[in-house]
């Protein structure tokens, strides 16, 4: 997968793509990340990007031109780098590539959620745009973009904390990138449940016990004890997410008592 991100603060990203899962996932060759200044695409010599707004009123709004050239610049060079021969478009066997997401980050945007990021994970390329301070003008939502998203409803002063999200959590999902394959199919939300509680030694630790069962080796009452206080948190904190999961008949009796 290729993720780029156009920003006009590409520092921010150094430390997050380095570090952690990212950074290993990086290094792996799972991902390839970057971020460009889209303040080097700028049509005027004082590298404006943004521009007082048509009909009046207060704020600014960053003008099409460079945030277009910063991603038609991308996209010609990926062109050069696996250029499409004659004979792989011939090619049944040869997949032509999948265009790219192109993702507008902005409050209005439809909230992301665990599934969006499973749906991002599918994609080839990713390309994030991010503003700060001020509007987009809205022919690069019209003309551009293929997705607007938020990630959540509270304001922020810019798009790059929430690339950031959107990035951690869509690369995480790549084959390779978990050590432990199965941490991300038991982790909150992608099974639609809040986790059950862990424990590690002690088994006593300032009066308060890890629960017995846990402590018991029977893993068939194990698991359906961790399903139990899933659910039991899940109704106690979030109660909105059992509305679109299906309970067998002892999960809904569990959950009545
Ligand atoms: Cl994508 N941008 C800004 N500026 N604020 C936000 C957001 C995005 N998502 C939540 N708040």
């Amino acid at each position: 997968m290729r993720i780029d991100v156009l920003t006009l603060f590409p520092d921010m990203f150094e430390g997050v793509f380095g570090a952690s899962i990212l950074g290993k996932a990086r290094d792996k060759g799972l991902v390839r990340l970057s971020a460009v200044n889209f303040r080097e695409y700028s049509t005027n010599k004082h590298g404006q990007v943004d521009d007082t707004p048509y009909g009046g009123g207060g704020g600014m709004v960053l003008k099409p031109e460079p945030i277009f050239a910063a991603v038609e610049d991308l996209l010609r060079r990926k062109e050069a780098e696996t250029p499409q021969t004659e004979a792989a478009a011939e090619d049944d066997t040869v997949p032509t590539p999948a265009p790219p997401r192109i993702v507008l980050l902005c409050p209005q945007g439809e909230t992301f959620t665990q599934r969006k990021a499973e749906e991002f994970a599918r994609e080839e390329h990713l390309i994030f745009i991010c503003g700060h301070y001020e509007g987009y003008d809205e022919r690069i939502r019209t003309g551009l973009v293929t997705d607007e998203i938020s990630i959540g409803d509270y304001v922020l002063t810019g798009g790059e904390l929430p690339a950031m999200v959107m990035i951690d959590s869509t690369v995480r999902l790549l084959p390779g990138v978990l050590g432990n394959e199965n941490s991300a199919v038991t982790d909150s939300f992608s099974t639609g449940l809040l986790e059950y509680p862990h424990y590690t030694r002690p088994t006593e630790f300032r009066g308060m016990q890890v629960p017995d069962i846990l402590l018991s080796g029977h893993h068939a009452n194990i698991e359906a004890w961790r399903r139990r206080e899933s659910l039991r948190r899940t109704l106690q904190r979030r109660p909105e997410l059992l509305d679109r999961l299906e309970l067998n008949k002892q999960e809904s009796k569990w959950l009545d008592e």
